[in-house]
């Protein structure tokens, strides 16, 4: 079965599971926000993404590896708990499965979640969510490889960033960079980083951009600040860091995305 169809057999058993015909919006949860997923409320319906086409098997990491068929503020989302990295080794395919499945399942609007480090020490901190407004796209990777010219001038919707300010007026805006990872990066890379003008720094969300685009879906990307990154500060960065400042934020996550959501 090629990519699509699975996307479409995926879609397929999600609105058997949750006996619905169609999804408003899509969420996909990174490391960071997974335990925001609780905060958005019930009831829901879970399904676990091994019995679904297509998924990759998750990496062992909390809760992850799960899709959540829930109701937020009167709009029927397709929550994702945890993604495909490209570092996995499963491929762009994969990677961009869940954003696929979204789409074969009817959604419009997807917001991507990430745990980024911060590149800008002076006007961000560690739990502060940031809007992205724009990406630099250094994975190496891209889902439309064989496919031709997409234009990018907004992926990320300058509508649903509006929205978003009203329903946090603390938010700010920044640009996210992608690196393929595992690796965090070097601080001569951060330095350069910074010099091409990148705010955050992560290893996920831009390709699925780049497929929810394709797609003609409307783009909310946040990243939850979860570290400042390497030669910014006196600290040396490790996941379980990543996860705790996930932890620590999660009720704080949960009705941003809540307040979002009711003013779709
Ligand atoms: Cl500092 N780098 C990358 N590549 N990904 C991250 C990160 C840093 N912090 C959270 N995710």
């Amino acid at each position: 079965m090629n990519a699509f169809a699975l996307a479409g057999a995926a879609a397929e058993e999600l609105r058997a599971r949750a006996s619905v015909d169609s999804f408003d919006v899509a969420i996909v949860l990174g490391s960071g926000w997974v335990p925001a997923a609780d905060a958005l409320g019930g009831p829901a319906v879970d399904v676990l993404v091994t019995e679904l086409p297509g998924f990759a098997p998750p990496a062992a990491e909390g809760h992850a590896g799960r899709v959540r068929v829930v109701e937020v503020s009167g709009r029927r989302a397709l929550v994702f708990l945890g993604r495909t990295h490209l570092y996995e080794g499963h491929g762009v395919d994969a990677v961009v499965h869940p954003v696929r499945t979204a789409l074969a399942a009817g959604v419009t609007t997807v917001v991507l979640t990430n745990a980024a480090g911060g590149l800008r020490p002076e006007h961000q901190q560690v739990g502060d969510p940031v809007l992205i407004c724009d990406h630099v796209n250094l994975s190496g990777a891209n889902p439309l490889t064989g496919a031709r010219f997409l234009d990018l001038t907004e992926a990320y919707s300058g509508r649903l960033r509006t929205l978003a300010k009203e329903a946090d007026p603390t938010l700010s805006e920044g640009v996210y960079a992608a690196l393929r990872g595992p690796t965090y990066e070097t601080p001569a890379e951060i330095r350069m980083l910074r010099t091409l003008g990148a705010d955050l720094i992560g290893m996920s969300t831009v390709l699925e951009t780049i497929e929810a685009r394709r797609g003609g879906a409307d783009i909310l990307g946040i990243s939850l600040v979860t570290n400042i990154a390497a030669g910014l500060s006196d600290e040396p960065l490790d996941h379980e860091e990543v996860l705790a400042a996930g932890r620590a934020s999660a009720g704080r996550m949960g009705s941003l995305l809540a307040r979002v959501l009711a003013k779709l």
